[in-house]
């Protein structure tokens, strides 16, 4: 079992709706937010939280959608740390995080129960302990809306030291957003393959799964390119190590 519902959950998801759409994205247009809030609800409780589809979240995710524009949408897999970091840095790239639905419940935990239409704030299942927990169909279905909207020049910011590999069809990335991308509207796919600056350099552009990765993206017919640690991300990682050789502006030797 994974952590129970996050504590204030209500006023934390209203809350950050109206710091969206008062301030962090006024163009997100008007939303009702006690509104959001009940039909997320809605979604979860009073029913088995192994036992939330992906439709579920339609009528919210309908209901909290905007524009997202052209050439800021960015992808990620295994590297979500870094890519809101980024984000909230340039703030030219909007990932799914930076959107009304993400922002709202990034980093939180929620479900309910069979019995009560209380949520419950003790356990809620992990991860994989089911395949329809409330969380993991929230993400799914919200990456599916998200992934259609794409368009203009895409990023995808993967994990060139993953311990097991930098594309893996069965993430969310792999299996939801990918297919979801359309080609008409997609100009191009720029891939950013960041290696971790104390891990090991696993994987690289047109090597491994990013070969593979690279190999479907043709097939579907998007124009693309990838960069191997891509300097402005990694400059981010270097904040933590800046004394890393690879994080010398101008190296000595
Ligand atoms: N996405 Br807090 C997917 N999972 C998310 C997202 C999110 N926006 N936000 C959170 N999670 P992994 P992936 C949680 O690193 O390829 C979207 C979930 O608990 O393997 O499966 C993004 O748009 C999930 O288990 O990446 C992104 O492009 C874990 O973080 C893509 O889906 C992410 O797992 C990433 O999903």
């Amino acid at each position: 079992t994974g952590r129970g519902t996050t504590a204030n959950l209500e006023e934390i998801v209203i809350g950050r709706c109206n710091d969206y759409i008062g301030l962090k994205n006024p163009a997100a247009g008007k939303k009702n937010c006690t509104l959001l809030w009940q039909t997320l609800k809605s979604v979860f409780a009073s029913k088995d939280p192994c036992k939330i589809t992906q439709d579920d979240y339609k009528p919210f995710l309908t209901m909290a959608e905007h524009d997202i524009p052209s050439g800021k949408s960015i992808f990620w897999s295994q590297t979500g740390e870094l890519t809101r970091q980024y984000a909230d840095i340039v703030k030219n790239v909007m990932p799914l995080e930076s959107t009304l639905t993400g922002y709202m419940l990034n980093g939180l935990n929620w479900c309910g129960q069979r019995s009560s239409s209380e949520l419950n704030y003790e356990v809620c299942p992990a991860w994989n302990e089911c395949e329809e927990n409330a969380a993991k169909s929230f993400w799914r279905s919200a990456s599916v809306v998200y992934a259609k909207k794409a368009s203009g020049e895409v990023k995808v910011v993967l994990n060139g030291s993953s311990q097991t590999r930098a594309f893996r069809t069965e993430s969310i990335f792999g299996s939801i957003e990918l297919g979801n991308l359309d080609t008409n509207r997609i100009s191009s796919i720029q891939l950013w393959i960041m290696d971790n600056l104390s891990g090991s350099d696993k994987e690289s552009c047109g090597v491994g799964s990013i070969a593979q990765l690279e190999i479907a993206l043709k097939h579907k017919g998007f124009k693309f390119s990838c960069i191997d640690n891509y300097r402005p991300v990694q400059l981010i990682q270097c904040i933590w190590m800046p004394e890393h050789k690879s994080c010398n502006i101008c190296p000595k030797n």
